[in-house]
């Protein structure tokens, strides 16, 4: 199929995952994120970053004791001190010092041979580890801005020392997948020149949204260890998702992870973390494999893959069908059919009102229609005789205004005049720090019809430009 070397997965959501702004973990959190990506198949796992204090020591401690199949590797700078600070349990040591010149500038101001205390620095804590017992690897911070012959020269001193592997990663994210090929192959190069059984770890941010994508090419050009996060944490936007590089791993090249878990993961790492999963994100976000256009629906609704990469049940996920403004009566059917109704009872014109039906809820509502698709599924299949689907007796909303003019006469005139005649309409408010201008108040209209009349009588007013409606749900009290 390909001749690519096996690739290994390391997740890193324990280290640069909480390298996330107000993201932290606690022990028992960061025991069942640890748990789970073992399970998962995840090769290697980055437990943590022992030296940055004695909480967190305490606490990789507490996660390097737990047996897993994964590797345990602690996240260290190149300091014989940051090594001593690794508990018992972790086989793996990461030591970084970059060899760019601008990290040099930034963070020795006052050494003058910069470069001569990485060539010196650098071998010294990879022996100091390596007498220890540790697989070592030499993460050269910054790969891609460092001089490329300075790297090829710390690269050799790394290896010479005993590095087992060296990490090449893309740390301020501006790489493009052809400074990967180049890079990559040159040090893939180096390596074989030597002669060394060295690996390489591929660990890519996302500042320009190239991560998965360079990763995957770094794998091309001779990386074996590829970095993730659950949820592409990271330092500012993150680094690839620990999903899509599994997926791609199995889906395209068949190697095994447990993708099932890895969802689950992501859905409890993202409720611990407090960052949510955005609906788009690719195979975890809810609308993965959500098909919302009439004609994806239509063919999506025989043969899914259609409009699908791969079927979702390999991640245990299912494939969807979107109501809204671009449903389809496909779209209606599968909908219908996921609500437990039994379609084959039904003719193909009530689903084609239903679709009219929801289509024109979105142009008079926007947004807000979302709220009432079950209630005009329901009010159309009541029609038909067969269904009797319970409908809330009465219906409250807000209507937000956009007006031209905040306190226009004419618009102002009208709304005392609503509120006068029309008994539905309770309360009409100015409101600030929002899109809208006013928010008006509906409570107990019989229909949604009703609802419909009041929304368009605003809409026929001069200087109102849009309005969105939100159905209110249960009164709190
Ligand atoms: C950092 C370190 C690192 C290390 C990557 C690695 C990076 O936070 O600066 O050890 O492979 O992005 O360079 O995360
Ligand atoms: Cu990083």
């Amino acid at each position: 199929m390909h001749n690519l070397e096996e690739p290994l997965i390391l997740d890193t959501t324990l280290r640069e995952g909480l390298q996330t702004p107000k993201v932290y973990f606690t022990l028992d959190e960061r025991i069942t994120i640890l748990q789970e990506l073992d399970k998962a198949g995840i090769d290697f796992i980055e437990i943590g970053s022992p030296y940055a204090s004695e909480g967190e020591r305490k606490i990789v401690e507490g996660l390097a004791r737990l047996k897993t199949s994964a590797v345990k590797v602690a996240h260290c700078r190149a300091l014989e001190t940051d090594v001593d600070t690794v508990p018992d349990g972790v086989e793996w040591v990461a030591l970084y010092l970059s060899p760019a010149d601008r990290h040099l500038e930034a963070k020795f101001e006052k050494i003058e041979d910069k470069r001569g205390l990485v060539l010196k620095q650098v071998p010294k804590a990879i022996e100091y580890a390596k007498s220890k017992g540790y697989r070592v690897r030499y993460t050269a911070e910054d790969a891609f801005r460092a001089d490329p012959d300075f790297l090829k020269q710390v690269v050799r001193k790394a290896i010479e020392a005993g590095a087992d592997s060296v990490s090449l990663p893309d740390t301020s994210g501006g790489a493009s997948p052809l400074d990967v090929r180049k890079i990559y192959g040159e040090i893939s190069s180096l390596i074989r020149e030597i002669g060394s059984r060295c690996v390489i770890e591929a660990h890519f941010h996302n500042d320009m949204g190239m991560a998965l994508a360079n990763t995957l090419e770094a794998w091309m050009n001779g990386a074996k260890i590829l970095h993730g996060t659950i949820n592409a944490l990271g330092e500012r936007a993150g680094i690839p998702d620990t999903l899509a590089l599994a997926t791609w791993m199995k889906v395209k090249f068949g190697y095994d992870y447990n993708l099932e878990r890895l969802v689950k993961l992501a859905e409890y790492v993202s409720r611990v973390s407090g960052m949510e999963i955005p609906p788009n994100q690719p195979i975890s976000g809810r609308n993965a494999f959500t098909h919302t256009a009439g004609t994806h629906q239509k063919a999506a609704f025989r043969d899914p893959l259609t409009y699908q990469p791969f079927d979702a049940s390999i991640v245990g996920r299912e494939s969807n069908f979107a109501l809204g403004p671009m449903v389809g009566s496909e779209g209606v059917k599968a909908a219908l059919k996921k609500r437990g109704i039994e379609i084959d009872l039904i003719g193909e014109e009530v689903f084609e009102e239903i679709r009219d039906r929801i289509k024109s809820a979105y142009l008079l509502h926007g947004r807000g229609a979302s709220a009432m698709e079950d209630i005009i599924i329901a009010e159309v299949l009541n029609k038909t005789g067969t269904f009797k689907i319970i409908i809330p007796e009465s219906l409250s909303a807000q209507i937000l205004v956009d007006v031209e003019s905040m306190g226009d006469k004419d618009f102002e005139d009208f709304c005392k005049e609503l509120l006068a005649r029309n008994k539905r309409v309770t309360e009409i408010i100015e409101i600030w720090g929002s899109s809208f201008d006013y928010m008006v108040r509906v409570e107990n209209a019989a229909s949604l019809k009703e609802l419909d009349n009041i929304v368009n009588n605003f809409r026929r007013v001069k200087g109102v430009l849009r309005t969105e409606t939100l159905i209110t749900g249960k009164r709190i009290r």
